[in-house]
């Protein structure tokens, strides 16, 4: 399937169709994904790593060298190949349970090291792939399938902020952004630049985007809308977090 028919077929990334479920935000992500990496033509140097979780479907999604693994772990995966061919562009896609709570450690330290790679992070405020299960992100008050009463702040603390603690944590050189599936040009533009910054050797690279999980959450297409706009958005706000040169280094730096 092409993603932009005007565009010379000889640097255009070929996708074919998706195994996502219907309303699922993993396709629209990956889909501006595409748009960027064929943007910025560099199909033949990138490596696509994916995670553990809905993320995985995404395997053989890109006609681009891809690598699957384990919780939180594409992230060190990437880091390594990275380091061992830093002329390679390497991304890292994974989910919020993978990213923020299972291998939290891979992504708080691969922003503190400054690995010069691309993580995306696909926020759906659960474990999509395991049936929906409470994680770091769910809204307080969202029932889940651990959390049939509505998540308790008081229990088990309020929503994770993924691109602020990396920004708070990050080194000159560090973008972090969050964008979302409800406003498809901004997280474009947030993915370009988030490659932008690889490209130019400058540092690490975090994108999260807010996405939909209208299998689990149990909503139909109103309701799924409804949420990423007006529910999501009351914890996590879109926009760029920090930006190399922008000023915030001396923030982090103390
Ligand atoms: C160490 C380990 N614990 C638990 C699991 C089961 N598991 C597989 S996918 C998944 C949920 C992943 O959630 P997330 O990263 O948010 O991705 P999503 O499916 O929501 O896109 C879990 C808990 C596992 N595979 N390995
Ligand atoms: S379970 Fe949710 S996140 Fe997974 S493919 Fe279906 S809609 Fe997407
Ligand atoms: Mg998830």
């Amino acid at each position: 399937m092409s993603l932009q028919p005007a565009m010379p077929r000889s640097w255009r990334v070929d996708t074919k169709p998706h195994k996502f479920c219907p309303g699922c935000g993993h396709g629209l992500i990956l889909k501006c994904l595409g748009q960027v990496i064929d943007e910025l033509e560099i199909q033949g140097r990138l490596i696509f790593g994916c995670d553990i979780g809905c993320s995985l479907l995404s395997w053989d999604f890109f006609n681009l060298d891809t690598i699957q693994t384990h919780h939180g772990r594409t992230v060190p995966v990437m880091t390594g190949l990275k380091r061992a061919r830093p002329d390679l562009l390497c991304i890292a896609y994974m989910g919020d349970g993978g990213g923020y709570s299972i291998g939290a450690q891979h992504l708080v330290n691969a922003a503190a090291r400054n690995e010069k790679i691309t993580v995306i992070l696909a926020n759906n405020t659960q474990y999509a792939m395991t049936g929906g299960q409470m994680a770091p992100t769910t809204l307080p008050g969202q029932k889940t399938e651990t959390s049939p009463y509505g998540r308790d702040p008081e229990l088990t603390g309020f929503p994770l902020q993924g691109p602020e603690m990396v920004g708070a944590i990050g080194r000159e050189g560090v973008y972090s952004a969050r964008g979302s599936v409800g406003n498809l040009r901004q997280l474009r533009r947030f993915l370009k630049k988030a490659l932008e910054n690889q490209i130019e050797g400058r540092g690490f690279s975090f994108v999260e985007a807010l996405s939909a999980c209208p299998t689990n959450w149990r909503t139909n297409a109103v309701e799924t809308w409804s949420f990423i706009e007006k529910e999501m958005p009351k914890y996590f706000k879109t926009g760029e977090i920090k930006v190399p040169g922008a000023g915030r280094e001396e923030v982090a730096n103390g």
